[in-house]
């Protein structure tokens, strides 16, 4: 059966591969599964109907026969233990590499999430000036640690995994900021990521939504 994912009809970002679809069109690109996609407005997200999938009126969903999932790192995991090719097959490797899914999700993306939140609704604040430096800075502990683990190796912990795909996915919202350039190895790290077919395949899917969108 084709699952059905959702996105937004008309991403803020102006299909830039910056909302949470993308991280599940990648996986499914990358095991080579083809997927549906229901767009929804933002009123649309809000209505009942849209809830009883996702309790908190977001994007993305997944919808597979009997099986509705909210989440997009749990949305990930589903799609990884399913299919081959994003988690190893070896027991403690599988761990490991849901370790650095968690570990994207859990402790790189909230810093990045705040710093996002900061710039888009409290420019206007009396203190934003202030406090900028301060969300940046944490992040840039948090890119120095991954840095220093990442080393000169491609991926976090041998080939590329689920755990690589949420990292790069987490770090792609940090561009345009110079924080990334501040860690050759991490910009390399993306670029790998970006460079991967099933991402420019997920990338342009995501991209025709909003050029459609804006043609209508
Ligand atoms: N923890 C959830 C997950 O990982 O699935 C978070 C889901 C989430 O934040 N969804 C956002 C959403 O539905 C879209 S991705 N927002 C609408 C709402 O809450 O009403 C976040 C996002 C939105 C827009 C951009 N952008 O335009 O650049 C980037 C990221």
């Amino acid at each position: 059966m084709t699952p059905t994912i959702t996105a937004f009809e008309r991403s803020p970002d102006r299909g830039r591969g910056l909302a949470r679809d993308m991280r599940v069109r990648w996986a499914l690109e990358e095991v080579g599964r083809a997927y549906d996609v229901r767009l929804l407005s933002f009123g649309a997200m809000k209505e009942p109907e849209h809830r009883a999938l996702h309790p908190f009126g977001q994007i993305p969903t997944y919808q597979e026969g009997d099986l509705a999932l909210f989440e997009s790192g749990a949305i990930v995991l589903h799609i990884a233990e399913r299919h081959s090719g994003l988690l190893p097959g070896d027991a403690n490797g599988r761990a490991r590499a849901i370790a650095w899914m968690f570990a994207a999700l859990n402790s790189v993306e909230p810093p990045i999430v705040d710093r996002t939140m900061a710039v888009l609704l409290e420019r206007d604040k009396p203190w934003h000036e202030q406090r900028l430096p301060m969300l940046e800075d944490r992040i840039r502990v948090r890119l120095g640690e991954l840095s220093g683990r990442l080393g000169d190796a491609d991926w976090l912990d041998g080939g590329f995994s689920a755990g690589d795909l949420l990292m790069v996915s987490v770090l792609l919202r940090l561009k345009g900021s110079g924080l990334l350039d501040e860690h050759p190895n991490l910009s390399a790290y993306v670029a790998r990521g970006e460079a991967r077919p099933a991402y420019k395949r997920a990338f342009d899917a995501q991209l025709a939504v909003f050029t459609a969108a804006s043609a209508g």
